[in-house]
């Protein structure tokens, strides 16, 4: 079929549900969990705040309208290479920079929700990917590779979001090897459903925090506390994730979207 025509019937399945558009992102808030760092080595993300500029009142009359004060890091988001000092060097490794063709993508659901609920440290190995490329198909240069593990069902729950004790966040992750795996398939990024795209104990691994060192180290994305991906096929879904053009970004908040063919 030509790329006209493809598109024509793109646009036409969309309209008729055909192809249903799968809202993958949290409620950005007040109550949105946001990452803890060790006070003795970092400042903390402020909470979001929406404040009111008017409300049809006297403050604008017709009208309702509110600002934001809002961490580049919050809810379901975005990390460019910039936010890593890995990346920080990439001429388009920046939100305003960073080329919006490698945004949109065909998405691999990698289910280890099960193995999540089992074990809240379950770390994705590079044999898990292989046996998961076995049954459903290779990973292919500039695809997405998102872990699906239902994080999402805490939902504001930080404490439970979180999963810390006084050992440290549990939560789970990849392992670097996993991680330098997907970068060596060249795919566009690496996507999870916790509070960041590392396991909760990325600080101890070598190097500490791959997915974020190694991924944006090779000007590759992240995507972090991304919702419903139940809801996804492990192939076939294609991902929307446009971070806004923040100058000099590191990141944004994303409204993450999938395409779906209706079962
Ligand atoms: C800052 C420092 C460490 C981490 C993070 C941010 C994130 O996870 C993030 O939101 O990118 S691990
Ligand atoms: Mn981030």
């Amino acid at each position: 079929m030509d790329t006209q025509k493809l598109l024509g019937e793109f646009a036409s399945q969309l309209l008729s549900g055909g192809i249903e558009v799968v809202d993958l992102t949290t409620v950005l808030g007040p109550d949105t969990p946001l990452i803890k760092l060790p006070p003795e080595l970092a400042v903390d993300t402020p909470k979001v705040e929406i404040h009111t500029i008017s409300a049809y009142d006297k403050n604008g009359p017709w009208w309702a309208w509110n600002w934001l004060k809002l961490g580049e890091h919050s809810g379901t988001h975005f990390d460019a290479p910039h936010h890593w000092i890995s990346g920080k060097d990439y001429p388009d490794g920046s939100t305003d920079t960073l080329p919006v063709q490698k945004l949109v993508g065909p998405v691999n659901v990698l289910d280890f929700s099960k193995e999540a609920a089992a074990d809240p440290d379950f770390l994705l190995t590079v044999d898990h990917i292989k046996d998961w490329e076995a049954k459903h198909g290779a990973i292919n240069p500039g695809e997405w590779v998102v872990m699906r593990t239902d994080w999402d069902r805490f939902g504001n729950s930080e404490a439970e979001f979180l999963n810390a004790n006084e050992t440290g966040p549990h939560t789970p992750g990849p392992t670097a090897e996993a991680i330098i795996y997907l970068i060596e398939k060249d795919v566009a990024g690496w996507g999870s459903q916790t509070i960041g795209t590392d396991a909760g104990a990325a600080g101890g691994m070598e190097p500490p925090f791959p997915a974020h060192t190694l991924m944006h180290k090779a000007n590759k994305y992240g995507l972090a506390s991304l919702c419903n991906l139940d809801k996804l096929p492990p192939k076939g879904a294609v991902l929307i994730a446009a971070p806004l053009k923040i100058q000099k970004g590191t990141g944004s908040p994303i409204r993450a979207l999938a395409l779906v063919p209706r079962k």
